[in-house]
């Protein structure tokens, strides 16, 4: 045991901390502490994994740690949190790509067979060795920009058994993959092939066989949905949803992206975590999710993606105080999009937020979205010690630079990962 600082006041039960680190300035993200809650000139103890003291160096007690790294005036964020992903498929679809470049729209080509279940034919035959080590290389992507959560989502399987595979998948990658991983369940994709005409069916699988078996696995930290006309309806999720409180799960809902289908409302009413997309929600919607303190995130890969125009209601969520995240939302269709920094930077230029909500939509609301904000989220006593360690000169660089990683290291509980 070392002991760095002078002891003050003949103090007889000093601090004892695994790790101290100095010579740093802090974003530590905090709600109502300015933009990105400054410390410049800071110093982090971590104990247990978590940080049990943060502040001005000047101000750090007296302690003994086992270890003391200078960070050579590096600049300290929470380690970044990807809300929404669907990391886990087989393929790709870039021939489909191809074809909307040439006219073809998202929902002509989901009428068609294509689309969605493309790639379900593509992941029901995939073997889960395969589907494993991919989407390990695409958390693996997102890890080396800083991301020490991401949350995966089912939903390319559409039948009980690969839908089990998938959530199966995600658990052995919260096993080896060293970053944190929420899993949820997105039975309610889309129709698949087998049910057409049927959705009415194919919602009572889901809610009768499916989600029941995930949740006695203990599979799913969470329920989505997809509400849309080429998905499902308002009336069909308000089933699924009722399954999965009567289940004690959480649910969230991809609202709103193409129409407004009154998705905001359906989220608020069943209290969702998070509801996410929203191109097309109404000032109604919003103030549904106002008063239920869902979060919205947001998601411009995939308005990239397809062409959109219709920009998220960002003044509105802003003025009602509905916390904003944002996501990579990576997945073959719509967004093909593996690096939550370039994310930030598209939802600077294409909804005009600014770096700072950029910063917090991938930490500290980021973390209330997967009902996290207990334990991560922003850099505070008590939380668990998931730091990013950035070679920038201030905060803002991190939703500036595209295409340029500096992140010179990843703490997960207190630890490189
Ligand atoms: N998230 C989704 O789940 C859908 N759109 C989106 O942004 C569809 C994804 C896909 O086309 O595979
Ligand atoms: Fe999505």
């Amino acid at each position: 045991m070392l002991r760095f600082f002078a002891i003050h006041g003949g103090a007889t039960c000093l601090p004892d901390w695994d790790l101290i680190l100095t010579e740093l300035n802090v974003a530590t993200m905090v709600e109502d502490c300015g933009p990105y809650g400054v410390i410049e000139n800071a110093a982090v103890a971590i104990a247990n994994g978590r940080i049990s003291w943060i502040g001005a160096r000047a101000d750090l007690p007296a302690g003994s740690a086992t270890e003391s790294r200078s960070m050579g005036g590096r600049w300290l964020t929470p380690a970044l949190i990807d809300c929404h992903t669907h990391l886990v498929f087989a393929g790709n679809r870039s021939a489909e790509f191809e074809q909307r470049l040439a006219g073809a729209s998202y929902e002509e080509i989901a009428r068609a067979g294509g689309g969605i279940m493309s790639t379900v034919n593509a992941t029901r035959a995939a073997s889960a060795d395969l589907l494993l080590e991919q989407t390990a290389a695409r958390l693996d992507i997102l890890r080396a920009e800083g991301c020490a959560t991401v949350e995966i989502k089912s939903g390319y399987g559409l039948n009980l058994q690969t839908e089990l595979k998938l959530l199966e998948t995600i658990r052995a990658l919260k096993n080896q993959a060293g970053i944190s991983i929420s899993s949820t369940f997105l039975g309610a994709h889309a129709i698949p092939v087998e049910f057409r005409g049927k959705a009415d069916e194919y919602i009572d699988l889901v809610c009768d066989e499916m989600l029941p078996a995930v949740h006695e696995k203990q599979l799913a930290d969470a329920v989505d949905a997809y509400c849309e006309s080429i998905a499902f309806s308002v009336k069909q999720i308000g089933r699924v949803f009722e399954t999965a409180r009567s289940l004690g799960l959480p649910v969230k809902l991809h609202a709103d992206q193409l129409s407004d289908c009154g998705g905001a409302e359906l989220a608020a009413e069943f209290g969702a975590l998070s509801a996410d997309h929203l191109e097309y929600t109404s000032a109604k919607g919003v103030d549904a999710l106002a008063a239920a303190g869902s979060v919205a995130v947001l998601l411009p890969g995939a308005f990239l993606t397809l062409g959109e125009t219709e920009c998220p209601p960002v003044a509105l969520l802003r003025d009602r105080n509905v916390p904003i995240a944002i996501a990579t939302d990576c997945n073959p269709g719509t967004s093909p999009i593996c690096s939550l920094r370039t994310t930030m930077a598209l939802a600077t230029s294409l909804f005009r937020l600014t770096p700072a909500e950029c910063l917090a939509g991938v930490t500290r609301n980021a973390a209330v979205a997967l009902g996290l904000e207990q334990d991560r989220g922003t850099l505070e006593t008590g939380k668990r010690a998931d730091i990013a360690i950035w070679d920038i000169g201030h905060p803002q660089e991190l939703s500036y630079w595209i295409g340029k990683n500096d992140l010179a290291e990843l703490l997960v509980a207190g630890r490189t990962a």
